[in-house]
């Protein structure tokens, strides 16, 4: 047995509660190295045990099951109810080579008395707070997402457009065009969101700034005057609730834009500002554009977003800092009731400032929605203070991997999802924000080079795992678009130039995902891997409780029969309905979903 690759951690995403009964334990040893796993754990006070016979408290043994797969490792689970809400535990593990061990918080021992006799050997979970636990808003799990930029999506009065908008659609974006976007547009099109089965709308920055996407914030108390009023706004967030859609704003906190009061009055009056203290200042004076990158080198005297100076970065342990900010985050959920916020480069700002926007919003709203922009492993964002998700580019990029630049098999498809499952608690994995393209990266019908197929079948994966998917605007009616800005055209409303076959599909995806809600989000994804199925099949069902549904990807270029396991009978869900057994035939790149009551 492979010693060195055995893991467990207490109180991590390796041992956490799920809820207020329930701890969740994962261990993880070599792939194909173990051939069993259980645990003895039980409470040294239980039952009022005597002194003399503390140490036989271990009172319970149970065996886990291998959950997941990857390329190096084996994960292990089980759930466990303590009933005193805390325990002490261990795990006996087996070798394919017979050889057992004890694995505990002083390490590897040998299975003897003493071993299992000593409460220091056993790992610790204390003590079930509620209080502490990760509590995403429970809407959330039953939410079909909708990015919208929102420069491009519609315009409804185009009297408050730019003076310098260009008509609708008549040319791919530049980095500065305007074309008239606003949030009448969006009002106008809420029907046609709504008849989509869109239950959340994630709306790229509205407050006052002077560029086309808004990061550069002027004012975050004002709607941008190109998108409205604050009436318009509080008349967006109205209409959306009413046909039972949630409305998230994008938080940029990160930065202020150079042309804020704020920065202004710094470079106006440097040291002597009463703002100085409000960014990350190396030397006075500090000048627009003349900190910025210079003849190729970087000058800043200030600290930025990305080494550009019309973003300043904004102190945000500065407790006036701070509280303009909450304040504004509390703001806009007291006057217009969102429901969410985006925290744009997340990442960047500090953890104090994220705990205590965390208590904030949640005191006014408890069940708001908060997802960072956090590119990479966000385990210490994501611990129940700070936020309830990230958007999921390292699932992406999996995905993408696969579905859509033929980088890997289905094999190491398997091994890198699961990965990413095995990255975070359960309950964070069925709150997660997974999406395939966004206002930051090039379309997903670019990265395939047109092919709507291969777009078909990586929307169909998304839509099938745990956490809540997003579209972003248009992806729905074939919208294309390279890296920013060309990734920020505007929406086709012209019904004769929509790709309507991909919007039907778009609305059976979702019903779909609403059908089958409970084991989409709740259920339990088990890969299906055996050597009949050829090695660009990706095959893995959902299951929760006796019911499952199987998913069958032929991300192959020929037909391919796929053998069904056992005699159970299956339900063609996406096809028809039609019953199946035996064997199911996949087009090349097309796929499939079978029920099973099995
Ligand atoms: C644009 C161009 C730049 C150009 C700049 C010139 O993209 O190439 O130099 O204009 O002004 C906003 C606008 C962008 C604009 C940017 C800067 O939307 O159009 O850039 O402001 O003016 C990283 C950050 C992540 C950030 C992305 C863009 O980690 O937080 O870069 N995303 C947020 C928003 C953006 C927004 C900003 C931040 C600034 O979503 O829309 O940009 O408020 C890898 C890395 C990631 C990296 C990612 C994308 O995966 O791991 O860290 O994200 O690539 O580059």
């Amino acid at each position: 047995m492979e010693k060195s690759a055995i893991y467990h951690q207490s109180c991590s995403s390796y041992a956490y509660a799920y809820d207020n009964e329930t701890l969740h334990l994962k261990i993880r040893t070599k792939a194909d190295d173990v051939r069993s796993v259980s645990i003895i754990w039980g409470d040294p006070f239980e039952n009022n045990q005597t002194e003399e016979d503390v140490y036989q408290w271990v009172s319970r043994k149970d065996e886990l099951c291998k959950l997941a797969q990857t390329k190096l490792h084996d994960y292990w689970f089980i759930r466990i109810k303590p009933p005193f809400h805390r325990t002490q535990y261990g795990f006996i593990l087996t070798g394919n080579d017979g050889f057992k061990i004890f694995y505990g918080d002083r390490g590897i021992l040998p299975i003897k008395n003493e071993t299992l006799t000593t409460p220091d050997n056993f790992f610790k979970f204390p003590f079930i707070h509620e209080i502490d636990r990760f509590k995403a808003p429970e809407w959330v799990k039953s939410t079909v997402w909708y990015q919208i930029f929102p420069e491009r999506f519609a315009s409804g009065d185009p009297s408050i457009s730019p003076n310098n908008a260009l008509p609708w659609g008549s040319k791919d974006p530049a980095r500065d065009d305007f074309f008239g976007g606003d949030l009448q547009g969006i009002i106008d099109h809420l029907d046609y969101l709504h008849d989509l089965g869109i239950g959340g709308i994630y709306l790229n920055p509205i407050f006052s700034a002077p560029t086309n996407h808004k990061y550069d914030t002027l004012d975050y108390f004002a709607i941008d005057p190109h998108f409205g009023t604050k009436e318009t706004f509080k008349k967006l967030v109205h209409e959306a609730h009413k046909r039972g859609i949630r409305i998230m704003l994008d938080a940029v906190f990160n930065h202020i834009g150079s042309t804020s009061k704020q920065w202004l009055d710094v470079v106006q009056n440097g040291e002597k500002s009463r703002y100085k203290d409000w960014f990350h200042i190396h030397s006075f004076p500090v000048k627009e554009g003349e900190n910025g990158n210079f003849e190729g080198k970087t000058t800043l005297s200030f600290d930025t977003f990305a080494f550009t100076p019309k973003m300043p970065k904004l102190n945000t342990a500065n407790p006036e800092v701070k509280q303009y900010l909450l304040d504004i985050s509390t703001y806009w959920i007291k006057e217009f009731d969102i429901d969410g916020w985006r925290l744009d480069v997340a990442n960047e700002v500090d953890h104090a400032f994220w705990k205590s926007f965390h208590k904030a919003v949640t005191a006014v709203k408890r069940d708001v929605y908060i997802v960072g922009e956090i590119w990479h492993d966000a385990w210490n964002w994501l611990l129940g203070d700070e936020f309830h998700s990230v958007m999921n580019y390292p699932l992406t990029q999996s995905i993408l991997n696969f579905f859509v630049e033929d980088k890997i098999t289905a094999t190491e498809a398997t091994s890198t999802i699961n990965e990413h499952f095995m990255k975070y608690p359960q309950m964070v994995n069925e709150a997660a924000f997974n999406l395939l393209d966004s206002h930051d990266t090039a379309r997903i019908l670019t990265k395939t080079g047109g092919d709507k197929q291969k777009v078909k079948q990586a929307l169909a994966f998304l839509f099938a795992q745990t956490g809540s998917p997003c579209i972003y605007y248009g992806t729905e009616i074939g919208l294309d678009g390279g890296n920013d800005p060309l990734c920020r055209k505007c929406m086709i409303w012209d019904e004769e130039k929509q790709d309507r076959d991909m919007l039907e599909f778009t609305k059976k995806l979702i019903k779909l995902r609403k059908d089958y809600q409970s084991i989409l989000s709740n259920g339990t994804l088990r890969w299906i891997q055996n050597n009949n199925l050829p090695k660009n099949v990706l095959c893995f069902s959902r299951v929760l409780g006796n019911q499952s549904l199987i998913f069958i990807f032929n991300h192959g270029e020929k037909v391919n029969c796929i053998p069904l396991e056992g005699t159970t009978s299956y339900v063609d869900v996406w096809n028809g309905g039609e019953a199946v057994t035996k064997k199911i035939t996949v087009q090349a790149q097309q796929f499939t979903v079978l029920k099973t009551d099995g």
